[in-house]
């Protein structure tokens, strides 16, 4: 999955894809890159920041999403926890939602069953704005494991099939670095439940720490690291923003592990 930010602020690359037409190049790039999924958002969720408006994401976000769905078949998601931008989005030709609250808007529910698309399932605690204020958990993988499959069943329960569920710990979204490598470590307990799952971890601040490597851009290897790792656990989708490295990345891990990956064939059909 490759990442497409239509926003100001953004801490990867805010600001660079405000504009549509660029927005639409880089969307294309990445699909030419091998990219399985684009995911549009309009929002920045990173530490400190502000909430956006819905009318504000919709005017960011249904532009690029019409202008790259008549210019390519590769699916597109939409990163929003709004029920009205994700409604606009799947109006514009967007096919997935990812929900960094896990539908803590049952509307948002009910929408991907009636319209019979894909939900991304994300662990937060608290939100952008004061998330990493703090992150405390008695023990963090069980309580996120819980949360998501007490929400997978939400999903279920307002009619959403499972193989259109995935699961998502979160990775830094109010956690610390050692919450985020025992997230990580123990990927395969969120694989085991037999839903799909989503690992987010490209360019984030944890691989900064970790490698002492300041610029988001430069932490690209750092985040190979993590998508060989997820790869090998079994993990189904990776949301990366150096879409062309990770698809190196994912094929020499792919190739040496072939028995691990691929299950479960794409989750658009
Ligand atoms: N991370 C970001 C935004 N959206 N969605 C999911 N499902 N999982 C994530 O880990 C995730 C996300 C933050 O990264 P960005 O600002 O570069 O988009």
């Amino acid at each position: 999955m490759g990442v497409l930010n239509v926003t100001p602020d953004s801490f990867s690359d805010g600001g660079q894809f405000l504009d549509t037409e660029k927005a639409v190049e880089h969307g294309l790039r990445m699909a030419a890159d091998g990219a399985a999924i684009i995911d549009v958002g309009g929002e920045s969720t990173r530490p400190g920041s502000e909430p956006v408006s819905s009318d504000q994401q919709i005017g960011r976000v249904a532009p690029v999403i019409k202008a790259l769905c008549a210019k390519t078949d590769t699916p597109i998601s939409i990163d929003t926890h709004r029920f009205d931008v994700a409604r606009a989005a799947l109006d514009a030709g967007a096919a997935m939602i990812n929900d960094i609250t896990a539908l803590s808007d049952e509307r948002m529910g009910e929408l991907a069953a009636e319209r019979q698309v894909p939900v991304i399932l994300m662990h937060i605690q608290g939100t952008p704005e004061t998330m990493q204020i703090e992150p405390k958990y008695d023990d963090v993988v069980s309580e996120v494991l819980d949360f998501l499959l007490s929400r997978a069943n939400r999903a279920e329960r307002l009619g959403i099939a499972p193989e259109r569920i995935f699961i998502d710990p979160g990775v830094g979204f109010g956690k610390t670095l050692e919450h985020n490598l025992l997230l990580l470590r123990n990927i395969g307990r969120f694989v085991s439940t037999g839903y799909r799952v989503l690992v987010g971890t490209s360019r984030k601040s944890f691989i900064g720490k970790l490698t002492a490597k300041e610029k988001p851009a430069d932490r690209i290897f750092g985040t190979a690291a993590t998508v060989a790792l997820c790869a090998a656990a079994g993990v189904s989708i990776v949301r990366v923003h150096d879409v062309a490295e990770m698809m190196d990345v994912l094929k020499v891990a792919n190739a040496v592990g072939s028995a691990l990956f691929n299950r479960g064939g794409s989750c658009l059909t």
